[in-house]
Parts: C-alpha cells; structure tokens; sequence
C-alpha cells in the first residue's frame, strides 16, 4: 500500500496531468490515446523541474561557478519520460496516478518518440554524460543541433536494409522549450577586408555573404533525485527576416525563398555517416553552425557576468566531442582577436585555455579534414587564423627541432598532396590544453599512432579517460528487477553510489541468491522473448542462453565473424544432433550507413542464415537466430537485461572503447571479446575467470597485417573455416542468387584486413568455453554476478568525475 504522502502526491500529479489533457491540448479524456497522454504526463512532470532548472542556473552565477560546456553533433538521448520521472523519484506516484484514470504507465511511456540525435557511441557518450553532469550537479551546458529529422528508421525486408526519414518532432516535443529570442547570426562565405588601425595594427572585418539565424530550444537535464538541473541547447537553423534581405525587393521571389530552404536545411537532418566523414558542404556547415553559435552563447554569458573575455579559462571549460566542433579553436580565436581587439598571443592563451578535445577514433577514414578551396569559400577568415596558428605552430616546432621537414610537415594543419586540405583533429590538437582518448588502449595507441608526433613535442598533452555509462538509465530504469534485487542485497545506498556494487561479491558464492539473480534474468528474457516474437513471428526459448550483438553494423566490429561462427555451431549441431549442446539464441541488431554495401550484406547474411537454422527441425531449440529491426536507445534498453553473453568481439586495436560492452556487463552478461577498447579493463575489473577473451592482440594484428598471405594460410590452418567459407559461398544459404557471398568470403581468402579469418578458431573455441560454463549453471551465474559486482568503475560519474579534476578543473559538491 503506498503511504498517505504518495497518495496525496498522486492525486495532485493527476489533477495535473488531466489539466494539461484539457486545457493545453484542448482534448477529452475519453478520446485521449497513449500519445496525448505521454504529452499531458510529460508536461506536468516538466512543471515540476522548473523552478530548480532556474535555481540552479541562477546559482551557478551568483556564485561564480566555472561553467562546462559540451559541444557534440551528437546527443543520443532515447526517451526521457521514464529518465526525468525516475530522477525526480516519482516513478510509483505516476503510476498511482495514471492508473485512476484507466491509464497504463508503460504503455504511456512506449509512446514517446525515441530521440535518435545520433549515430551510436559517441552520441549516447553524450547523452550519459550530460545526465551524470546534472547528478553530479556541475554546471554544464550540452550543445548541439536540433535535428528535424534523427537518425533514419531502418525497414528490413528479406534481409536487406532499407532507410525511411525519421519524424520524432511530428506530434510536437514536450520537453523543449523554443527561445526564439535567444539566437545569434552564423555568417558564412562573403569576404574579408583588412583595415589599418594604427602604425603597426590591422583589424580583420569579414563581411558574410550570407547569414543565418540560429535559434535555442532549451532542455532542462535532469539528475539524479532531482537535486541539480542542467540544461541541453540545441540550435536550429532559422533564415533571416526577409525584410532585411536585397534579393525580396528585386523580384526574385522564388529565388530568394530557395535560398531561405536551403539555409534552413542546415538543422533538417543528421548525418548517418557512421566512421566515415560525409564530406559536403552541409556537413561542413552543420559543424561551423552549432560550434558557432554555441561559442557566441557562452561568451555573451561570460561577458554579461565578468565582462572581460581574459577570465574566459578560469570561468569556462569547453569540450570537444570529437572534432566535428573542432572549428572552435578558430572561431574563438576569431571573436577574441577580430571582434574583442585582443592581441593574438594573449587570444591563444584564452583559446587554449578554454578548450580541450576528444578523440573517438583512430580509423583512418574516420579522421576528418576539409578541402582548403572549400573552407577558403564557406569560411574565409577562419582559413586565414587556421594559415596563422599553423605558423605559429610550425615555427615553435621549428625552434626545438631545426631541420626536422618530415616532422614539420606531419605535425602541420595543412596535409599537402592531392589537393590541400585542413587536418581538423591537428587543429584541434593545437587549440586545446588536453587531449584524451577512451580507453586506456585507445589512449595508448592516441600517442603511439595518430598523434606520435605531437605526443613526442607535447608529452603531457594527451590523458586517458575511460568512458563510462550512466546507470541510473542502463541499470535502474531499464532493469528495474535487478535494481530491486542489488537494494534489498547491498543497500539503498546502491542507487548513489555504483562503488557498492562490490557488495555483491560475497553473493557471489550464495546458492540461494544467484538464483535469485538468475530469476530476474529469466523474466527480463520472457519479455525479450515475447518481442522477439511479436517482431520477428519467431518463437525462442528464455531456458536458452541469450547472445547478444548490439551495435552499429561495421566491418571493424564483426558481426561477420559472429554470423560464420553460426554457421560452424549450426553445421556442428546438425552432424552430431545426439550431442548435448548449450541452446542458444543469438540475437542481432544494429543499423549499417546508407552507402556501406558491405555491411547492409552483412545484415542481409544474417537473415540468410536466421532462415535456414530457423527453418531446420534438426536443431529445434539448441539454435536460434534473430535479428531485429530498427536498434535504438529504447530497443537496447529491452534488450541490455535480457542478455547472457555480450559480444565484444572487434578486430584488436580498431574499437576505441565500446560502452554496450559496459551496459551488458553491468546488467549482468558475462563478455566474449577481444582485447580491444574498454575490454582490457573489463577484464581487469571482473578477473579472467569471468570473462571470455580471444583473438589476437594489437600488436599481433598489425604484424599480421604486413603478411600479404595472412588470410589464405588462416583458412589453410583452419578446416572448420573452409568449411563454413565453401558453404557460404556455394550459396547454401543464398539459393535464390547463390553468388552473392562469393566476394565477402573472397576477401577472407585474400588481405582479409579485419583478421575474421586470424581470429576465427579462437573464437570458436572461446563460444565453446562459454558453453562449458553455460552448462555449469552455479558457474555461470556467478560469473554473471561477479560482472555486475565489479562494473561500479565503469559508471560516467567516474568518469565525469576525472574529466572534473583532470581537464576541466571544477570541483564537484556531490
Ligand atoms: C565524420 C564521420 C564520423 C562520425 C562519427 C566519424 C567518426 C564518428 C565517431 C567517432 C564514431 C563513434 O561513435 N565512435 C565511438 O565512440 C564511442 C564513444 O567514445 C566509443 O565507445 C566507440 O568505440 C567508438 O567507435
């Protein structure tokens, strides 16, 4: 029975809600569907964020807090209702209030639009730490854009990938507020008129050709038990009046309204391009839009509250997510110097001061650069401070290391070559007084590769800080079962503070409470095994262990290899069905970028191969393959507790970090996984006993990689790859168009760069390994505990935490 106060609370929450139906949506409660009711809940629960949305804001000020800002293209944020109601504690108060009015909580909150303002990690990076900034009440700001339309909708028919626009915005977004009269003017192209202002001093006066208008829309962030609110600021792209435009009053009216379309598209949609850069000047346009306004955003604030910019460092600690707002080094050396008449080397002190960058990627092809003709078009003046930090830049290098051209010319802004192009992480590199990696081994490699050379001018430039997940979303939202569990065996105090976690690992050992462990898992896969049913009309058993591979589709993180093992498990179970195999179900999902033909095969594969070891009565329940549509935030937060084994199985050396990795072991999913990213310390956090690790290490993959013949001896050394390799390729799996595997499997035979072929016989023997322990059920649950147990380190208040101390320099209260 819930306690007078609930009730009291619920009944006024529920006046609330029925107001907001009546009177700002103007519907009945009879003809109200889910989608009314979520936007009439969210809005009274939005109510009561304000006034310590606006308390805190007001507090950072008067007391002079220095101030963190998160610039990202990206912000993979899901829903919020259950995020916002979890936070504020009201979870059961709504539930008692809905439920009078014939309303399910549930099914409310599955009628949110899951906002996909991004790709995959590096945008849901974002998402945690903003929520982790809030709970550790540090006054930050998220920056970002305000897409009309996220990430693409992913339709699967016959297996092959098809993108649909999405619309979460359609029926409005109740957690915003638009601030129209918060904007500032983004110029773009136009020209650059030098003007002499004394003897020895030019002033730089850049004249856009063209500007536009970016506009706030506020989201209050909030943390945990509601006690700090921060706020997420996304731009959105707005055409000038036209009443202050030339071109209306010539005549041209169509022409200057496409002119205002195309200055609008600049907030329509994100980019799907996962890994690789997309390359147009839309792009281009989006990163300069948003850095742009964010930076005038914040020197306004400054400057209203402290009205000199010098104090900038001391006030203000601005974070680069990636390089894609790595134009800021320029932009802010552009205010300062162009618009503040400050000299250049105390701008630079400021600029440097201020900023501070991380790199998510070491992929070649990920790393951005821009075309100089192009930026010398869209951004003139800021091609010419970019010419001038280079020059700046060289000459020091210049003076500690005379004579050393190949140095100077791999450290420079500027590639030459095949048409010149400006390095973006190089500039960011040099316009910030950190730079970190992700992981320890990501961070390693940071110094070791893409940045040897600077590493070897600058030593204490780059840090490592491991990235982390928030668990109040990955554990105490989607995993309520577990949640209750962890308080009644360690302790309310559990919820505050991840480090309690290890009170678990005496349970470890008890019977009795890793069945109970074990019980929770099993209703998380019943209802797992419900959607995999409603979605995919394919019946699997929640006795079985549940394998799971969530992520974006990429050549780097193998999905191929995990499909192939399939095929050898599946051809294993059918020549000895006598056998007593571990069953399991190997669950799929993630999306492939638009134009990456060889991942959308890769899914299409995955289907071919769901259908025949589906179809085949010889192996009934021991396998199943299933994946699923669309993978989201909300559809990882179904499928993250529902998890056994949790593939982390990248080429070594090529994922960053990973952060499922840490979702799925939190919740208790035992990894399979190489020793790459994050991995490493989940290794050294849950003991080598708990975790299944295979394949080749770094170092083993670069050597390897300078054998030419190094795939064709893999398959000579392994019988059971060409095995699997032949089936494929002769078309058991693709009657219809039997060569449509010929060349994927071709490259295994070949240069095979991802190492599937390298790698495949330890992984087969580590999944062997996993069904050993499966076997073992005491075993394997206590592995299973012992996962959770010690996943504490990995949340993003750690690591928030670090960012505070070690980069950011502001103190944390709570
Ligand atoms: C410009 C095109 C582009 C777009 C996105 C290039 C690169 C990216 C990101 C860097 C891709 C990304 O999401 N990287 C992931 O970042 C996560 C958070 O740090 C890591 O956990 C993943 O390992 C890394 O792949």
């Amino acid at each position: 029975m819930a306690n007078t106060d609930t009730a009291q609370d619920a009944a006024a929450l529920r006046a609330a809600i029925v107001r907001k139906l009546t009177y700002d949506m103007g519907k009945s409660r009879s003809g109200a569907r889910d989608r009314d009711w979520f936007l009439a809940t969210a809005l009274a629960v939005r109510d009561r964020v304000i006034d310590r949305w606006l308390e805190a804001t007001r507090a950072a000020y008067a007391h002079g807090e220095k101030q963190v800002y998160y610039l990202s293209l990206e912000f993979l944020v899901g829903r919020l209702l259950r995020d916002n109601v979890s936070n504020l504690g009201l979870v059961e108060t709504l539930r008692e209030a809905l439920a009078p009015l014939g309303v399910d909580f549930d099914a409310v909150r599955q009628a949110e639009p899951d906002a996909a303002l991004g790709n995959g990690g590096l945008g849901r990076l974002a998402a945690c730490f903003m929520e982790s900034l809030a709970s550790l009440a540090i006054p930050a700001f998220g920056y970002g854009i305000r897409y009309e339309h996220g990430l693409f909708r992913q339709i699967l028919r016959e297996g092959w990938q098809h993108e649909y626009p999405e619309d979460w915005l359609q029926f409005g977004n109740p957690w915003e507020f638009a601030r129209p009269e918060i904007s500032h003017d983004i110029g773009f192209g136009g020209s650059v008129e030098a003007v002499r202002v004394s003897e020895d001093e030019m002033r730089h006066v850049w004249h856009p050709g063209e500007t536009v208008q970016a506009v706030a829309y506020d989201t209050p962030v909030v943390g945990w038990r509601g006690e700090h609110v921060n706020t997420l600021r996304l731009w959105s792209a707005r055409a000038l009046d036209p009443l202050k435009l030339e071109a209306f009053n010539f005549g041209d009216h169509v022409g200057a309204l496409a002119d205002r379309m195309r200055q609008e598209a600049i907030s329509k949609v994100l980019y799907p391009s996962d890994e690789s850069p997309a390359g147009q000047e839309l792009r281009l346009r989006q990163e300069y839009f948003f850095t742009s306004a964010a930076l005038q955003d914040l020197v306004r604030r400054h400057l209203r509250v402290y009205g000199d910019l010098r104090s900038l460092p001391d006030k203000v600690a601005i974070q680069l997510n990636d390089t894609h707002p790595a134009i800021a080094v320029a932009e802010l050396m552009r205010i300062c110097v162009d618009l503040h008449a400050i000299p250049w080397d105390e701008a630079w002190a400021i600029t440097r001061g201020s900023i501070s960058y991380t790199n998510h990627t070491l992929l070649p092809e990920a790393l951005e650069s821009w075309a100089v003709p192009l930026m010398e078009r869209l951004l003139p003046r800021h091609m010419q401070i970019i010419y001038l930090i280079n020059a700046h830049h060289l000459d020091s290098v210049r003076a500690a290391h005379a004579g050393d051209v190949r140095l100077l010319s791999s450290v420079s802004l500027i590639e030459e070559g095949h048409g010149r192009r400006v390095r973006m992480g190089h500039l960011a590199f040099v316009g910030s007084h950190k730079v970190n990696g992700v992981s320890a081994l990501h961070s390693d490699l940071l110094k070791r590769t893409v940045f040897r050379d600077f590493h070897a001018i600058t030593p204490d430039r780059i840090t490592n800080k491991t990235n982390g997940i928030t668990f109040r979303r990955w554990l105490q939202q989607s995993n309520p079962g577990l949640t209750g569990l962890l308080v009644e065996a360690v302790g309310p105090a559990v919820l505050n503070d991840a480090a309690r976690l290890e009170g678990l690992i005496p349970l470890a050992d008890d019977a009795g409470f890793r069945d109970r462990f074990a019980a929770v898992k099993r209703a998380n896969k019943e209802a797992m095994a419900a959607l995999i049913r409603q979605q995919l009309d394919l019946r699997v058993d929640p006795a079985a262990m549940f394998d799971v591979q969530i992520k974006r589709i990429h050549e780097y993180k193998r999905q191929l290899l995990n499909i192939l093992e399939t095929v050898a498990l599946y051809d294993a179970i059918r020549s000895q069905p006598h056998l007593d195999w571990a069953p399991r179900v190997k669950i799929f999902a993630g999306k492939a970028a638009a134009s990456y033909h060889r991942a959308k095969l890769i899914i299409k594969l995955a289907h071919d191969v769901a259908r025949v070891v589906n179809g085949d009565p010889t192996v009934r329940d021991r396998l199943k393959v299933a994946f699923l549509p669309n993978y989201n935030v909300s559809l990882a937060e179904m499928i993250v507790p529902a998890a056994d084994l949790s593939e982390q199985i990248s080429t070594a050396g090529m994922e960053a970090s990973g952060t499922g990795n840490m979702k799925l072991g939190l919740n208790g999913a035992l990894t399979i996984g190489t020793l790459d990213g994050a991995n490493v310390e989940m290794l050294e956090h849950v003991g080598a006993d708990n975790i299944f690790i295979f394949g080749l290490t770094t170092e083993e993959v670069e050597a390897r990689r300078h054998d030419g013949s190094h795939g064709a001896a893999a398959v000579q050394a392994s019988p059971r790859l060409g095995e699997v390799l032949e089936a494929v390729e002769s078309g058991v799996f693709s009657p219809d168009d039997a060569g449509r595997y010929r060349e994927m499997m071709a490259s295994i035979r070949g240069h095979d760069y991802f190492m599937v072929g390298a790698d495949f016989d330890s992984y087969f023997e580590a999944q062997r390994r996993a069904d050993a322990r499966w076997q073992d059920s005491g075993a394997w649950w206590r592995s299973a505990v012992l996962n959770t147990a010690r996943m504490g380190w990995f949340s993003s208040d750690r690591t928030i935490a670090e960012y505070a101390s070690e980069i950011w320099d502001v103190p944390i209260k709570r």
